[in-house]
């Protein structure tokens, strides 16, 4: 964009900043005091059915159940013929969120009183998802990602886009890989029941469409942020905290039997538990781990306030901080790109490993993701 110096200089001149290039994704960078992140709010939630269906309520919630230390849960029990998995090569974007926000509006609204009628009072809005990877970038060393960004109504909305990389290992699994897939959705009907008073079906049909998400505001350094995460399951006890208090994710991992092994859980997988459901504030992960075989060995809770102290003695792991001052300073840098409020305008900011994070601008592009019925929806 700005190529020359000279450019730059004529810039500040007329009184404008310098709009930066590029922005490094160094660990190092980062090592400063933790940001301040505000405790997130729930501020809704929503369900999609077995069809994929938007549902503005709490219907697809599930209660945790607790299957005590040695279960022996086959994970690999229904995958042929109970089964039902969701198509992801259907590109789904931010539209189930903006759903949330169109039928929400008002209630977003009354809480920003300073803010306009068509605005929504925050800085961004995007997947929990997309802001995990932002968090986990600086240590990153096998996949980059691609995040579009467009301004409309004062508010930067973030979607991510599929790398080519991503797409052909997508297209490419091997049979085990796609079964392996399915154990930590089966584990999840094992562990999870419909109602507070219920046990779980294991018998039942596993469909991956199905999700209850939650929606949180909260605050990262100066960025206001609204952001939306699936959500496994809640404590059934009707006295345990408000949500996200009450939440609990579930993961499946391989068995740990090696230091080697134990090394690189808390150095890869820890780190992107703990980003995951650090920002939503949901306060507890069960992980079932598990054989080759796909048998649940043993479950094991980690409380998220408790991982930072479980991996500092490994050597040279990854810092909270420098995950929450990478993501403010790309929400920095973003803010300071993304000038022209405009949703047809996509700006692509591109990040592979041992690079810096770069972007181009795309004018009615395949890259417009803000759909029609929410510009109009919100313009009225
Ligand atoms: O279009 C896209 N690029 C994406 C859409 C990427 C990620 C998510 N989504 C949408 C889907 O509508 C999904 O229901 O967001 C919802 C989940 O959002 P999230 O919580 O922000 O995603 P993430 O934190 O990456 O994943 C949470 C869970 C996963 O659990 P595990 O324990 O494996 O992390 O959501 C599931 C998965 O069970 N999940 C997805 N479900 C539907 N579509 C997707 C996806 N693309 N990715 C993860
Ligand atoms: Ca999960």
């Amino acid at each position: 964009l700005y190529e020359d110096p000279m450019s730059q200089k004529r810039l500040r001149a007329a009184d404008e900043t310098p709009v930066p290039r590029s922005l490094s994704a160094r660990a190092q960078l980062y090592e400063r005091v933790f940001p301040q992140y505000r405790q997130p709010v729930e501020v809704g939630v929503f369900s999609l059915d077995s069809q994929r269906a938007f549902f503005n309520d709490s219907r697809q919630l599930r209660y945790y159940v607790d299957p005590g230390n040695k279960p022996k849960f086959n994970l690999r029990d229904g995958y042929r013929d109970r089964f039902v998995k969701r198509d992801d090569g259907v590109k789904e974007r931010l539209d189930h969120l903006l759903r949330w926000i169109v039928a929400n509006r008002a209630k977003l609204r009354s809480t920003h009183v300073s803010s306009s009628p068509c605005t929504l009072g925050v800085d961004f809005v995007t997947w929990r998802g997309h802001l995990t990877k932002l968090l986990t970038t600086p240590y990153e060393t096998q996949e980059g990602w691609l995040l579009a960004v467009s301004k409309f109504g004062g508010t930067l909305y973030v979607s991510e886009v599929e790398t080519e990389a991503a797409r052909v290992n997508r297209e490419n699994r091997t049979e085990r890989h796609e079964e392996m897939m399915y154990w930590g959705y089966k584990f999840e009907q094992y562990i999870c029941a419909d109602d507070a008073n219920g046990v779980p079906d294991r018998g039942g049909v596993v469909n991956t469409n199905e999700a209850f998400c939650t929606v949180v505001q909260t605050r990262l350094a100066e960025h206001k942020l609204l952001f939306s995460g699936e959500v496994d399951c809640r404590d059934k006890d009707p006295r345990a905290p408000p949500a996200p208090a009450c939440y609990v994710e579930l993961k499946t991992s391989a068995e740990i039997c090696t230091p080697k092994q134990r090394s690189n859980f808390h150095r890869y997988k820890l780190l992107k538990w703990w980003a995951q459901s650090f920002l939503p504030g949901v306060p507890r992960v069960v992980a079932g781990f598990r054989d080759h075989d796909g048998v649940v060995v043993s479950v094991e809770t980690f409380h998220i306030s408790k991982i930072s102290q479980l991996i500092k003695n490994e050597y040279n792991c990854w810092k909270p901080t420098v995950c929450m001052n990478f993501c403010s300073d790309f929400l920095s840098f973003v803010k300071s790109v993304v000038k022209e409020d405009n949703p047809r305008l996509v700006y692509l900011f591109a990040w592979e490993p041992h690079r810096d994070v770069t972007y181009t601008v795309h004018r009615d592009s395949q890259y417009t993701f803000l759909p029609d019925w929410y510009i109009k929806e919100l313009t009225i």
